[in-house]
């Protein structure tokens, strides 16, 4: 195996030593437009390309990187992204006018290169569907009007409830272990969630070791810097097999409800009260339905179990912060009622946390890519034809001008009114706006509400002698670098 490249290997090496000159090809070609159209949003001029890829590009850190620039450039941005274009906004009034002003021109998918179909290609995909299509809006009506509505989390805040009671009592057995037995809280959070997701999808348990894999194995896909996301004609080529590696994943995920869906439709038996009988009874075909619980689960496992490790370490480093909460929690008993599902109404504080965490570590900092179906006017510059569009929503929870002292930890400005992130207020927008709003947003909110509560009514955490939260934990960037490892002892 000493010397040799495989000839994908040598068509990457030609691509990049071609990269340069195509970027200049494009570049010329891309950003002529009408002159008494209005400029092009500013921007860094020539960005080159290998200093994106090193630089700018990095999945865990480019809404940063992005932030800084935007310090520079203003709250619309253009960059020059391989042969594409990129705007960024990153105000309040700029996420105005590309999420409402311009919502409907704006609110193509910016689908990733190793999608295995366009969304033109097919009306079968979900997220990343063309808005435009009558399939996505049909999508969007039975998430509004029937897997999201209020009814619908109502029957669903049994299983919520019971699988976080299951929590509870694994917790406890830890606990009671003896010896100060840590707990691997991040874990522990993503189980709960996969057991409630796939419970109030189709009533059954999935094997959460497998499910893990999969699900590590489609965001590194999706985070994976790919050449053909830069330069799409690149993409027909496939050069990095992940497009292949995508379809293996997705064909083996929809294998899990696969015996199911085939049970249901076989014996028309639809009595589960679950999405999988209302997706059926709506006439849903089998893709649709993969594609959409495949979407939801990508989409709603990772970000929700973010936000809840995020919210346990920010308490644990709060100490007033902690202490109001667990207040909040010992008085208003959730727990302690006849019926087995707690009120979460009752609890202003929690509701108040949540959105503190969600302003300032946003578990999409820069949302899912939004296209421009047509070129459009946005703060009197153009947004070009197919430029993809991010709104940088980390940048926004943080901005001075906003926020005061947007870098502490402070529930307290959500206590008495304030933002909400149901879309209407530009500051706060953990789950986007307009037309492209997350669907699940309520649903996920009520599983990171009962997780919260129970882990904190039911326990005091601690961190082992060897962890010092603070020191690995950066809130300015939002990342933990070690296995949120926590002691509980039941609360007194
Ligand atoms: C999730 O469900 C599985 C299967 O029922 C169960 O074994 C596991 O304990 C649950 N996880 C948690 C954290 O409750
Ligand atoms: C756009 O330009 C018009 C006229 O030149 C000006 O009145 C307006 O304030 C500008 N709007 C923004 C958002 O800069
Ligand atoms: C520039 C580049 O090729 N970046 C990444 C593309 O995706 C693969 C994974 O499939 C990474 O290994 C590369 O680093």
């Amino acid at each position: 195996m000493a010397q040799s490249f495989d000839s994908q290997e040598i068509v990457m090496i030609i691509f990049f030593l071609a990269l340069p000159l195509l970027f200049i090809i494009f570049k010329k070609s891309l950003i002529k437009h009408q002159s008494d159209d209005p400029p092009l949003p500013p921007g860094p001029k020539s960005w080159p390309i290998l200093s994106t890829i090193n630089h700018l590009l990095h999945p865990k850190t480019d809404h940063i990187s992005l932030s800084h620039l935007s310090q520079t450039y203003g709250p619309l941005m253009h960059i020059n992204l391989g042969s594409q274009h990129l705007i960024v906004a990153s105000s309040p009034a700029a996420a105005l006018e590309v999420l409402k002003a311009n919502d409907r021109v704006l609110s193509g998918r910016y689908a990733p290169a190793s999608l295995p179909k366009t969304p033109a290609q097919t009306d079968t995909l979900s997220f990343w569907a063309d808005s435009t299509s009558a399939h996505w809006k049909n999508l969007r009506t039975v998430c509004r009007a029937e897997l999201f509505t209020g009814k619908a989390l109502e029957r669903s805040a049994r299983v919520r409830a019971e699988k976080a009671a299951e929590m509870v009592a694994e917790v406890m057995v830890k606990s009671k272990e003896g010896g100060g037995v840590a707990v691997d809280v991040e874990k522990m959070v993503f189980e709960t969630v996969v057991n409630m997701s796939s419970n109030a999808y189709f009533s059954k348990d999935v094997d959460v070791a497998q499910f893990a894999e999969m699900l590590r194995g489609i965001g590194e896909i999706f985070t994976a810097i790919n050449l053909s996301d830069l330069y799409p004609f690149l993409g027909v080529l496939d050069l990095q097999g992940l497009r292949r590696k995508y379809m293996g994943i997705s064909m083996k995920m929809w294998e899990l409800w696969k015996p199911i869906l085939e049970e249901r439709r076989e014996r028309m038996d639809l009595r589960h009260n679950d999405f999988l009988d209302t997706l059926i009874a709506r006439g849903f075909g089998d893709e649709q339905i993969n594609h959409l619980l495949e979407d939801l689960f990508t989409g709603g496992i990772h970000t929700t179990t973010a936000v809840i490790k995020k919210t346990m370490i920010e308490l644990l480093t709060t100490p007033t912060a902690m202490a109001k909460l667990k207040e909040e929690l010992s008085a208003a008993a959730i727990f302690d009622g006849q019926d087995s599902i707690p009120d979460l109404e009752k609890l202003p504080y929690l509701s108040a946390c949540i959105k503190e965490t969600l302003r300032l570590h946003p578990p999409a900092p820069l949302m899912l890519g939004h296209r421009a179906y047509a070129a459009c006017r946005v703060m009197n510059h153009t947004v070009p034809k197919n430029a993809q569009v991010l709104v940088n929503v980390w940048a926004i929870g943080r901005d001075p001008a906003v926020w005061e002292a947007p870098l502490e930890y402070r529930p307290e400005r959500f206590v008495s009114g304030g933002a909400d992130f149901k879309g209407n207020d530009f500051e706060l927008l953990a789950f986007g706006a307009g037309r492209r709003i997350c669907p699940g947003m309520s649903a996920a909110v009520k599983m990171v509400d009962v997780v919260v509560a129970s882990l904190l009514s039911f326990f005091d955490w601690s961190a082992p002698h060897h962890l010092h939260l603070h020191q690995l934990w950066n809130r300015e960037t939002s990342q933990f670098n070690a296995p949120l490892l926590l002691i509980p002892t039941p609360t007194k």
